[in-house]
């Protein structure tokens, strides 16, 4: 514990997701003397917290995992088509420990606050535990959906039984064996868990604040043969998810469902909610996405595909969501959701007609009774995006307040730097991701680490985005969902599900190919609307 107090580097990085850990590589890989702070106890961001039972992938695996290295993905063998939470786990250990970055990451140290410092042109970096970060460059890699969000219901503290969020899983899990528990939330997290909770629990009370439109994860082992060919269509891979307005493996088909008859139709659907994946919401008919009469006929498929899975016709219809269509919200994957809702054991509250009124000591009550619980479970998902940022106190030129900054919605230039705050850099932060996370994020790596490397030849401290430059960029990605059939859903890209936070559109629409399109035709053109200083 000789740690010295103070650490002064070129850059810190803060976060040990799949972004940032290959944040850190890349920029030492440019010699620049980089280093990492982590909350967790271990690295793997969004693949350390969430270690729910049922987590896993919606990406493809290998679409998911790094592409930088040859080595790494000859040495890596994944097991499934949307590997679990235990393997993403160790795939990312194994990065750290190959590429030996280990040594750079600093565990248990969360970053309470940075302050710039004009007058050394550093930022001064401090985390709870007291210790102090003096980097010239603060890349921060914090994760779109890592600041875990609970109900807003009274006497949270009051209960007595077990409980955890789904973002912030304890190590030792929970057994849920013979017990009576309670799920709140049906988002990805709430549909990935409530097959494992019904097949423990003796009781199991799902609380639905809004339906979503799941569809079948499908998903399947790879053998080896599969991975063989995997590795050899490697670079093939990585164009797919260049091309993909998502970075995934899949883009929209080029069909109009309107131009198509009903029966042709109907077996388009077929196809794709039997195939693996997200495929049936991002490699839907063009028009799915964009117009209103498309996206009603795959709702209403979908509708009747629940409605053929749950053996009450109620209770189908409160699993149906009403107030949105397919694609609009973030869809989740499910593996035999549906049917849980068969069994007696099962039993599914709608909050809206039946409103949680507070949290006791021994359970949940509501307008209509009192529900005994040993356990619940939060899958209440996360203030999104911008959550991450606002726990932290940030402080750019003169005092000013990343969280003030930003009090009307997230404002970056490219999703990349700040007007304001000099040498900040956000990767996997707001106005530039969308779909699968680190395609979007190690195009941002690499710009970043060229920049500062940059930087450091050219005998430049500092750079910082133009006011007009960032007030440009919000334009864009604001006109990129404007008239767009998401814009209309109320969900967390939206900040919507934070209660008194302004709405603002946190993510990237225009897809990922124009996003790397728009920050190479700046960077080519001498680094337009950010100015640098020596
Ligand atoms: P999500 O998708 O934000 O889901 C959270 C769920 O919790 C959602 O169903 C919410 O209902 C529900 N929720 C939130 N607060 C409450 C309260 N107070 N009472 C009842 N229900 C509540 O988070 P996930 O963790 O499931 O998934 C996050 C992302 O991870 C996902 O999009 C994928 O990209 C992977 P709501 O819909 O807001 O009415």
């Amino acid at each position: 514990e000789s740690q010295p107090a103070v650490t002064t580097l070129d850059a810190l990085v803060v976060g040990a997701g799949v972004s940032g850990i290959y944040q850190l590589y890349t920029l030492r890989e440019r010699g620049l003397d980089a280093q990492m702070v982590e909350a967790g106890s271990g690295v793997g961001g969004v693949w350390y917290w969430n270690r729910y039972p049922g987590a896993r992938f919606d990406s493809e695996s290998y679409a998911y995992g790094y592409f930088f290295s040859r080595e790494l993905i000859d040495e890596w063998d994944w097991s499934e088509e949307y590997a679990g939470q235990p393997e993403t786990e160790r795939y990312l250990n194994y990065a750290v420990d190959k590429f030996d970055l280990r040594r750079l990451i600093n565990l248990e140290q969360r970053v309470t606050s940075a302050e710039w410092d004009a007058d050394d042109a550093r930022w001064t970096v401090t985390t709870q535990s007291g210790r102090v970060w003096r980097p010239r460059h603060l890349v921060t890699a914090l994760g779109i959906l890592s600041a875990p969000a609970f109900p807003s219901a009274p006497g949270l503290d009051d209960y007595r039984g077990e409980r955890a969020h789904t973002g912030l899983w304890p190590a030792e899990g929970i057994d849920f064996t013979g017990k009576k528990v309670a799920v709140i939330g049906t988002g990805s997290s709430g549909v990935q868990i409530i097959p494992f909770v019904a097949r423990d629990a003796e009781k199991l009370v799902v609380f639905q604040r809004s339906p979503n439109w799941c569809t079948p994860i499908n998903n399947f082992a790879i053998s080896p043969e599969r991975m063989a060919d995997i590795r050899g269509r490697i670079d093939e891979i990585w164009e797919t998810t260049q091309l993909s307005p998502s970075g995934s493996m899949h883009r929209p088909m080029s069909e109009s469902s309107l131009d198509m008859d009903p029966e042709e139709r109907r077996r388009h659907f077929d196809r794709l909610y039997d195939s693996p994946g997200l495929i049936m919401a991002l490699a839907n008919f063009r028009d799915v996405a964009l117009d209103k009469r498309a996206n009603d006929n795959a709702t209403a498929y979908i509708a009747e595909r629940i409605r053929a899975r749950v053996n009450d016709p109620e209770l189908a219809e409160r699993l149906i969501p009403k107030d949105h269509g397919f694609g609009q919200k973030r869809p989740p994957l499910e593996n035999g959701y549906y049917e849980v809702f068969n069994e007696p054991h099962v039993s599914l509250v709608s909050t809206g007609d039946e409103p949680i009124i507070r949290f006791t000591e021994t359970g949940i009550e509501t307008v209509r009774g009192h529900y005994d619980l040993d356990v619940i479970v939060f899958a209440t998902g996360f203030e999104a995006v911008v959550g991450s940022y606002n726990r932290v106190d940030i402080r750019g030129r003169d005092g000013l307040s990343l969280r003030d900054h930003w009090e009307a919605g997230p404002r970056t230039y490219l999703g990349l730097t700040v007007a304001g705050f000099p040498n900040l850099f956000l990767v996997g932060g707001p106005q530039s991701t969308t779909g699968n996370i680190p395609r979007a994020t190690d195009f941002q790596a690499d710009w970043v680490a060229t920049t500062i490397a940059r930087m450091r030849e050219r005998g430049e401290t500092t750079v910082e985005p133009t006011a007009a430059a960032e007030d440009a960029w919000i334009d864009h990605v604001n006109g990129g969902i404007v008239g767009t059939l998401m814009e209309t859903a109320e969900s967390w890209a939206f900040g919507s599900n934070v209660p008194g936070r302004k709405r603002a559109y946190l993510l990237y629409a225009g897809g990922l190919p124009q996003y790397r399109e728009r920050v190479r035709a700046a960077t080519d053109d001498d680094y337009r609307g950010l100015s640098f200083s020596s």
